[in-house]
């Protein structure tokens, strides 16, 4: 291996060992589906799908595909599956060319009130290419269901689209699916961040109301980086299909089809439930110790909470982001419901439990994790005294390698 590879791999795989990783869409992969990613299935070509590929020699390729979207498909009650959008955003676009056409309107939320930047964003590829409106929330931070109803009447969009990459709460799939029905819209779900709760029968599933759903592998669902699209419709997968290939991919990355199919091999597992429903006490005990500390907290029933750092500890979101990287917490700065700094600054912090859940954290841990950051951010401890304390809670963790 190139000796700076090696060194900067070491020296990353210490940071992700050392540290606490509370960034609310990372995750820790397993070794076997580490294993898949790094595997020789890299080498082949099979532009195409299972059956009709563009190269001979898919005889193994088709096997493996095939293999990854029948477990995808069960484990979410979904009809069809397309496995290979290289990432959620690449998921989103093909969702979108493969229902709309161009300057069509979609109503979402905002990057601002907890979307994605796929969702409309004015900096994205999204909001060149269609019209994008947005719904809001209310002021306790939940969709403002109402709203979005007038807002669907008023504007008779062609798509509604729910999921978010920084909502806290349940989202209420069968009320947004009779929104867009009875306004004749497309219902598009981006299930990206909860698909692990979903999977593990924690979080409603979007399949019985939306007609398209996208979603990635790695964040809750801990798999290979990547995306996915799912339909129980046979008309919107065979746009879907087509959108992928040949409209807005080449071939498909089979050695990260190989670690999907692993990944949802694991998430149909009894043991995901455990860990699924060990993510949502861990935010949970971890949200209720910041407010214990009288700190500013979201509610949370996920995987995630907002933590208002200008009102808990009158700091902005970008400088706790990298007081905490200081001392080996990771975390990203986050805009807050209503928030009036910019995007690059903000108000607040994201956390989520995901990936130390994997590492084995309990509520206790949780609870530590929060003491350790208001103690630090309230200057009560030192910095060594809080790496200190970081080092000895992650110690305490499985090893990464291990996983
Ligand atoms: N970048 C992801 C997140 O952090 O939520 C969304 O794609």
């Amino acid at each position: 291996m190139d000796p700076k590879i090696k060194e900067y791999l070491l020296a990353e795989t210490n940071r992700q060992n050392d540290g606490l990783e509370l960034i609310a869409s990372e995750n820790f992969a397993s070794k076997e589906v580490r294993a898949l990613c790094g595997s020789i299935l890299t080498n082949k070509y099979a532009e195409g799908f299972p059956g009709h590929r563009y190269y001979g020699g898919c005889i193994n390729i088709d096997l493996i595909e095939n293999r990854a979207i029948e477990l995808v498909s069960k484990i979410f009650d979904a009809k069809y599956a397309n496995v290979q959008p290289h990432s959620g955003s690449q998921a989103n676009m093909i969702a979108y060319y493969a229902t709309l056409n161009p300057g069509d309107k979609i109503l979402s939320l905002g990057l601002d009130e907890g979307g994605h930047l796929t969702h409309g964003s004015k900096v994205n590829f999204s909001s060149k290419y269609y019209n994008f409106i947005h719904y809001h929330l209310l002021d306790d931070g939940h969709i403002d269901y109402a709203g979005l109803l007038k807002l669907a009447q008023e504007e008779k969009p062609q798509m509604i689209l729910a999921g978010f990459s920084a909502y806290p709460y349940t989202i209420d799939f069968e009320k947004i699916g009779d929104i867009a029905h009875s306004v004749g819209a497309v219902f598009m779900v981006d299930m990206a961040h909860i698909a692990g709760l979903i999977a593990a029968g924690l979080h409603p599933n979007p399949l019985p109301f939306a007609d398209i759903v996208t979603s990635t592998t790695h964040k809750t669902l801990r798999g290979p980086r990547g995306g996915i699209v799912l339909t129980n419709s046979e008309q919107i997968i065979a746009k879907v299909n087509k959108a992928t290939f040949p409209g807005l991919q080449g071939g498909p990355l089979e050695n990260i089809i190989g670690a999907k199919a692993q990944c949802f091999f694991e998430a149909s597992q009894p043991e995901f439930k455990e860990y699924a429903r060990q993510i949502i006490a861990n935010t949970k005990a971890c949200a209720n110790e910041f407010a214990h500390l009288r700190d500013v907290v979201s509610g949370t029933d996920n995987h995630l909470f907002l933590l208002n750092t200008k009102v808990s500890f009158g700091l902005t979101g970008d400088k706790v982001e990298k007081m905490l990287e200081e001392i080996g917490i990771t975390v990203n700065k986050n805009m807050l419901p209503h928030d009036d700094e910019r995007p690059t600054v903000t108000s607040g912090i994201r956390i989520g439990f995901a990936a130390l859940s994997t590492r084995g954290i309990n509520e206790d841990g949780a609870k530590e994790v929060a003491r350790i950051i208001d103690s630090f951010l309230k200057n009560k401890v030192t910095k060594e005294e809080a790496l200190t304390q970081v080092k000895e809670l992650a110690g305490s963790l499985k090893n990464i390698a291990e996983l």
